[in-house]
């Protein structure tokens, strides 16, 4: 069967490439009317087209799954056949980047077509919106006639947002809004246009009866069938293998690896991925059995870089070696949530029978702020000018085809908290933090990003700098109207909706102010981690507002004890004891128990600790103090967390003594 769909408004769509599309399958072509117009422009003028052939677009999206944990990617331990069938049918791209390393931005950059220096959602607290009125790829593809369906986990803007899906293209979206929410794979709801979908027998965390994988598949795949009749965007951005790492016993992945003699969790994350790979094979087959197959593309891709879950000492990096190459050793430095090259590693596969040519492994260096352009050239529609991205078509189905060769980037940009890095070909600069100095690598020669020559290339570390200052907006994140659905959504996670929300107005304890030195003076000279996607800067520790704390980094890589926080007192002063205040929100997560405490006269060097403590599990100004010592700079050095979590957080710290 082929399907012809009238076009409901006219469209615009570069002519060269639908000539190629005529030529290619004049069957499902209908009377096409082309402008001349220099090939060279993608997007031409309006087509007075009755008819035009528009692919559907299934774009499956797995969050987590690492570079090398496919089998079609060398993975020794995790079976993939379909997702390897699909690589075999399609294209498979080994440097499609992701639009950043964690989950909100990447799904903004994918979602926008910006990249991270012009998106309005930089921050992965969870609910950050994009602002009202803001260009999807949904929302494009609703504007020339398509049925768009979201399943799986936005992350671009929580409930009671200018973000939400449904004002920004989807005529539906199920999943989760908030990505708190969606570390539950039993919670007591999923959220469909921002009403409630219950899901009976759920309480939260691990413990229910209904699997919410399986509802947003099966909504995924009813959507296909549902709009099976007109062109159809299918985004499925599914939350599997993202932890927590759940998948029900009954599942026919759970029975590949329930036997290995792997760790529990290890086994789980690879059994979440082989049942990826199972849905990936079904919802083909699904496109197959209406006979859509030919007029779909699919896209398979990773959201982030590996995480190198599961590490231990047989394993430094992960225990299915997510950014190991599995023959060679050769590593991508950095995991997801640092911008080299193990943040921004992705498995990428792309399949139209008929259209892309089976088989093929392409190096075109892109990344997710091309998606739009590219499916806005597939369907003939202009992308939204302030696009960062540029179509892939020319790769994708062939520079003859497109009438055109591939165009590539000038550079891709990425800034995340306070990384910055850029790749222009080869070169990549990565700035790791404002007050270090940039690196530089040639990734032809070290993709482990190993050999430093920011040095010895000083031309093209600033060229590829003055990109990086080009390419920076500050933010300009959307906004809420009310917070109470949003904040529901977070508790939901552990089954906690109903409970009443933490109030903000509970009276804050502070430091016992007695001998304290000044801090006006002090600043923060390192900490070993903090949580800047969260807003718990190291820098909050000293800011003498007892509500705001530091938190050791948690999301997406979670930091370990012991954590540190050097701060400078700005002059040498006389100590004789520390004070500490745990944070005075509702939470316990690192507040500090066992401590200890450094002085020196550099931020680099401390000798044996001053004073050490166990703190009490106390939201109270508590004190240690030490024999008196002189000295400019101070080190807390956390070692394990009243709960005996792996976290560290301060409220406020004080030093006991004069100036
Ligand atoms: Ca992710
Ligand atoms: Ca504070």
């Amino acid at each position: 069967m082929t399907i012809q769909y009238p076009a409901p408004m006219p469209i615009r769509c570069h002519p060269t490439f639908l000539d190629r599309i005529r030529s290619a399958s004049a069957a499902i072509i209908g009377v096409l009317v082309t402008a001349s117009v220099p090939s060279q422009h993608l997007h031409a003028q309006p087509l007075a087209a009755e008819r035009v052939a528009r692919p559907n677009i299934v774009y499956i999206m797995a969050d987590e799954l690492g570079y090398y944990e496919l089998s079609c990617m060398g993975s020794p331990h995790i079976a993939t056949p379909q997702i390897d069938a699909m690589a075999q049918e399609g294209i498979r791209f080994t440097q499609a980047l992701a639009g950043s390393s964690v989950c909100a931005p990447t799904r903004c950059c994918l979602m926008t077509g910006k990249h991270s220096g012009h998106t309005s959602v930089r921050s992965n607290g969870g609910g950050t919106p994009l602002r009202a009125g803001e260009v999807t790829i949904a929302s494009m593809l609703h504007d020339v006639g398509y049925a768009t369906g979201g399943f799986g986990k936005w992350g671009c803007g929580g409930r009671g947002s200018t973000g939400v899906p449904e004002a920004h293209g989807f005529d539906l979206f199920l999943g989760y809004y908030d990505q708190v929410h969606a570390h539950s794979y039993y919670p007591p709801y999923l959220v469909r246009n921002s009403k409630e979908l219950a899901l009976p027998g759920n309480h939260g965390g691990s413990d229910g009866e209904t699997y919410s994988h399986y509802v947003i598949m099966d909504a995924g795949m009813e959507f296909i069938r549902d709009n099976r009749n007109q062109p159809f965007f299918c985004y499925l951005p599914i939350t599997p293998p993202h932890g927590i790492f759940d998948i029900p016993d009954e599942d026919p992945a759970w029975q590949l690896y329930r036997d290995k003699p792997w760790p529990e969790q290890a086994k789980r994350y690879a059994a979440m991925v082989s049942m990826v790979d199972r849905q990936v094979g079904e919802v083909l087959g699904l496109l197959r059995e209406l006979d859509l197959e030919k007029n779909t593309i699919v896209f398979f891709c990773g959201d982030n870089g590996g995480n190198d879950y599961f590490r231990d000492a047989q394993h430094p990096r992960g225990f299915h070696g997510a950014n190991k190459h599995p023959e060679t050793g050769v590593e991508f430095r950095g995991t997801k949530g640092t911008l080299y090259e193990g943040g921004l590693r992705i498995p990428m596969l792309a399949r139209w029978p008929g259209k892309i040519a089976a088989g093929r492994v392409s190096d075109h260096l892109w990344y997710f702020p091309d998606v739009l352009p590219t499916l806005a050239e597939l369907v003939g529609t202009p992308a939204t000018k302030d696009t960062d991205g540029i179509s892939i078509v020319p790769e994708l189905l062939g520079a003859e085809f497109a009438g055109r060769p591939q165009s590539t980037h000038d550079y891709l940009y990425w800034e995340l908290g306070n990384q910055t890095a850029v790749r222009a070909e080869n070169w990549k600069a990565i700035r790791p933090h404002p007050k270090k100095p940039w690196e530089l690598y040639d990734l032809a020669v070290d993709v482990s990003e190993a050999n430093n020559l920011a040095a010895a290339e000083p031309d093209v570390l600033s060229r590829l700098k003055a990109y990086a200052d080009e390419a920076h907006e500050p933010v300009v994140e959307g906004t809420f109207h009310h917070r109470d659905m949003h904040e529901r959504d977070r508790r939901a996670k552990l089954g906690n909706q109903d409970k009443p929300a933490p109030t903000t107005k509970t009276k804050a304890n502070v430091l016992d102010p007695t001998g304290l030195l000044s801090n006006k003076a002090w600043r923060v000279a390192r900490a070993s981690s903090e949580a800047t996607a969260n807003g718990r800067n190291a820098a909050d520790a000293i800011d003498g507002d007892p509500r705001t704390h530091w938190h050791s980094q948690f999301q997406e890589t979670l930091a370990r004890h012991p954590h540190d926080l050097v701060v400078d007192l700005g002059q040498t002063a006389t100590i004789r004891g520390f004070r500490y205040l745990a944070r005075q929100d509702g939470g316990w997560n690192g507040a500090i128990a066992k401590c200890e405490f450094y002085v020196g006269d550099s931020p680099d060097k401390f000798g044996r600790p001053v004073a050490t403590v166990k703190f009490e599990k106390s939201k109270t100004s508590q004190e240690v103090s030490c024999d008196e010592i002189m000295g400019r700079y101070v080190m807390l050095r956390a070692l394990s967390e009243v709960n005996g979590g792996p976290w560290a957080s301060v409220a406020e710290l004080g030093v006991i003594g004069e100036q």
